[in-house]
């Protein structure tokens, strides 16, 4: 169905994987396109829970192909028409969506990484703000979600010396969630996702939404978010369901309604 990506369902969990291997996952105008549908159907599909994505081969995602940018192209319609709406489509799916960083995470590839919610790393995965090498400053969100996650200081050192941060040091600066084997690693990304895609699916959606507004909102902006939130989760089939399972000593069973 796809040519430059693959997406398949396993259980409850969608599964996108970049796959252009022999340039380590870069993106072209035709991935461009098929993330775009992909990222739909997952948001779409009331039986996904959960979304992953993550790298075929031994990279990730090394970014824009440099290798096909036409002389004088407009890069501000390549982010507009292509990664923006991807970066968007990701933050806004009220489902968990976790990045499986499986090697090198490079330029536009590493913003990729920072948009989702969560990022589980391989050893093997580096992650390089590499826009510099090629005079170009940080595109696709990394602007925005660096300084989220490694404050201000790391976040200027990152993006203007481009420096490759290794899996550990990632781990240390706060830019993965964890950090895994790679022999267990498509068995620790396959557990964490089916573990999210059990819970209450429409609860973590409004986690989603909410903790995202919250870097622009005030107290009471976000107090009265919660209050909004807290009557959707509240009427939520799941929060019956978690109630219920409380009061009866067993496990919930969780539709994500
Ligand atoms: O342009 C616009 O539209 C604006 C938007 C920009 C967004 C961006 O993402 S700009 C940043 C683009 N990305 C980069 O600058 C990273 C370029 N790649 C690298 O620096 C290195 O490849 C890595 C550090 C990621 C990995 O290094 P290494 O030594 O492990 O692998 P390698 O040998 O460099 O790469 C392997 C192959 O993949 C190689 O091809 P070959 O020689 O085997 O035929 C290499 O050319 C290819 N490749 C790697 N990255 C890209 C790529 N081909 C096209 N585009 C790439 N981004």
């Amino acid at each position: 169905m796809f040519e430059t990506i693959s997406y398949e369902t396993r259980g409850k969990t969608a599964w996108i994987t970049l796959n252009r291997p022999d340039k380590l996952n870069a993106f072209n105008a035709v991935m461009h396109k098929e993330m775009a549908a992909a990222i739909k159907e997952a948001g779409k599909d009331d039986s996904v829970r959960a979304l992953v994505i993550t790298g075929a081969g031994r990279a990730f995602c090394s970014g824009q192909d440099l290798s096909e940018s036409p002389e004088g192209a407009d890069y501000s319609d390549i982010l507009r028409k292509g990664y923006n709406p991807m970066i968007k489509a990701i933050v806004g799916m009220e489902k968990p969506v976790i990045c499986a960083v499986n090697g090198v995470a490079a330029g536009a590839g590493m913003s990729l990484a920072l948009a989702c919610d969560f990022r589980i790393a391989s050893e093997k995965a580096s992650f390089i703000e590499a826009f510099i090498h090629v005079g170009l400053v940080p595109d696709a969100g990394s602007l925005y979600f660096l300084p989220r996650l490694v404050g201000h200081a790391k976040a200027m050192e990152l993006a203007v010396l481009g420096d490759k941060v290794n899996a550990a040091q990632a781990k240390e600066f706060g830019l993965v969630n964890k950090l895994v084997s790679e022999e267990d690693f498509v068995m620790e990304v396959e557990t964490f996702a089916e573990k999210l895609a059990h819970m209450p699916t429409k609860a973590i959606g409004l986690i989603k939404r909410y903790l995202n507004k919250s870097w622009e909102s005030d107290l009471n902006e976000v107090l009265e978010f919660e209050a909004q939130a807290q009557k959707i989760a509240g009427e939520s089939h799941d929060h019956q369901e978690g109630l219920a399972a409380f009061l009866e000593k067993r496990k919930p069973s969780y539709t994500g309604k």
